[in-house]
């Protein structure tokens, strides 16, 4: 349905979900306490060489100390909605058999603390951090590892299942894959192209079988779903070659996820592309349908655009596609140059262009046969500093936000059912490889004396999500300035 034409066209729909979200590893610290273990990324982390100025987790935000004052924080922004999500280690030390008392206690604390705000909270089961005994058992490539998955689910669902409403399986299986067990950015940092097929289904099992362990412990009111990061591909031109290159990446990045959770399959396309790497026979019966279980959101994470060609065109300038690896995370790809979308880009490097937003939401709208979709993160590292005055001020952020923005509401307009939106990140944290120097947080973080500063860009976030409309550009303008 459209809105009435008398309708601000700036308003967002009555009841869309604001908030903010972080990840375990990337802000908590304490990662020996509590009786934690470790994890792919604490192993990873600790390991020289693999991540910059070799920064870990072990105190990262100190979250796990300080979340009352973060909780603080986010009530003063007064945002609707938390997305965090549970340290597997923590509340299963070693992946498998009991949990953790006092680890589970951390995150029902956090959670009554929530309620108590008003804050509803939404749990990511699993955002990156596998236990390392079961890496050591082979890690995602194996199908065990689907299996401990579910028990774990079970085990948070049964512990935060009487309170907590929203959840979600997985945060971008596509990362944990690709990344982790193919250009080896990510840990745990393999490299092996046929493992990456391995690790993606049975991260589509961990999402199926978890889905059902989640069905069969909470309450009928309890809204499942999982987040992608699906990549908003585009060709650098018409020509045949650069379109199959499209459609190469798209089963790759996209397909492979969304076939088997979304419609229980893998496309054929996709397995004759990858059929000199293995002949898919992990994949066994009774699978795609455990995979394909009914959803109630499907979370979309969107950063920058994908542009691709059959080969190594110099039109454009190439980017790695890598994610700054010596070898490619895409299997059977090594013929696929990936470029730089033309335009302004972040700290990252990352283009700023909001349309593949649009592109992605239209795309599942349709897919999905109208599931509610969730943007469950968006955002820009920007190099944040405090003014000597204290504040800091990050304009380009709330310019960023504000286009992304926009975007989503042209996607409503257009008919796609979208309920909520996430801004990555609460807090400036741990950039897996990058380490503490990229700043993706709305509220700055000092990692020295671990003080929290709230930037210019959280002020105005909390006024868009106070009155459920984005402001024009002249009103953007005078909220960027500098506040006291
Ligand atoms: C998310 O990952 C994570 O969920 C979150 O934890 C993280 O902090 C946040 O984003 C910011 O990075 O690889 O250079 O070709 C996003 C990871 C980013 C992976 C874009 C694919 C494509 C650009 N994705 N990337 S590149």
């Amino acid at each position: 349905e459209t809105a009435p034409a008398t309708r601000n066209a700036r308003v967002f729909p009555p009841g869309f979900l604001w908030g903010t979200a972080t990840a375990a590893y990337q802000i908590e610290g304490a990662a020996t306490e509590g009786g934690r273990t470790p994890s792919i990324w604490d192993t990873f982390s600790h390991t020289p060489g693999r991540t910059r100025n070799g920064d870990t987790g072990d105190v990262a935000c100190d979250h796990y100390h300080r979340w009352r004052e973060d909780l603080a924080i986010m009530a003063d922004l007064g945002v609707g909605a938390y997305r965090f999500s549970v340290s597997w280690p923590r509340v299963q030390p070693g992946g498998s058999g009991p949990a953790s008392r006092e680890g589970l206690d951390f995150y029902s604390r956090l959670v009554d603390g929530l309620l108590e705000k008003g804050i509803q909270p939404v749990v990511t089961l699993y955002h990156w951090d596998l236990p390392q005994e079961l890496e050591d058992a082979g890690g995602w490539p194996e199908r065990a590892t689907a299996e401990r998955f579910a028990e774990y689910a079970s085990l948070v669902a049964g512990a935060l299942g009487d309170r907590v409403e929203r959840w979600t399986t997985l945060n971008e299986p596509w990362c944990s894959a690709f990344l982790g067990y193919g250009s080896g950015v990510h840990a745990p940092g393999r490299t092996d192209h046929a493992d990456v097929l391995r690790a993606a289904h049975h991260l589509n099992l961990a999402h199926g079988l978890g889905t059902q362990a989640l069905r069969a412990a909470l309450p009928g009111r309890a809204q499942i779903g999982v987040s992608i990061n699906p990549a908003a591909v585009r060709a650098l031109t018409d020509d045949p070659d650069d379109l199959d290159a499209r459609r190469r990446i798209d089963a790759l990045a996209n397909r492979i996820f969304d076939g088997p959770m979304l419609r229980g399959v893998y496309d054929e396309d996709l397995i004759q592309d990858t059929s000199r790497l293995t002949d898919w026979s992990f994949v066994k019966d009774g699978d795609l349908a455990d995979i394909h279980q009914p959803l109630d959101a499907l979370g979309i994470n969107y950063y920058t655009p994908t542009l691709v060609s059959a080969s190594a065109d110099r039109k454009l300038p190439r980017r790695d596609g890598h994610g700054g690896g010596e070898q490619s995370p895409w299997p059977a790809a090594e013929d696929i140059a990936f470029h730089q979308t033309p335009g302004e880009t972040t700290d990252m490097g990352w283009t700023i262009d909001p349309t593949g937003l649009h592109d992605l939401l239209m795309r599942y709208h349709r897919e999905t046969g109208g599931i509610p979709l969730y943007i469950t993160e968006n955002g820009m590292a920007c190099d944040d500093k405090p003014s000597p005055d204290g504040t800091v001020h990050d304009p380009d952020r709330i310019a960023y936000l504000h286009s992304h923005l926009g975007t989503v509401q042209r996607a409503i307009a257009d008919g796609a059912d979208v309920r909520g939106y996430f801004l990555w990140s609460l807090l400036d944290n741990f950039e897996w490889a990058y380490g503490y120097s990229k700043r993706f947080g709305t509220v700055y973080v000092d990692f020295e004396s671990l003080a929290r500063i709230p930037k210019s860009s959280a002020r105005w976030y909390a006024e868009v999500a106070r009155t459920g409309e984005l402001p024009a550009l002249p009103a953007l303008d005078a909220l960027g300035e500098p506040v006291g």
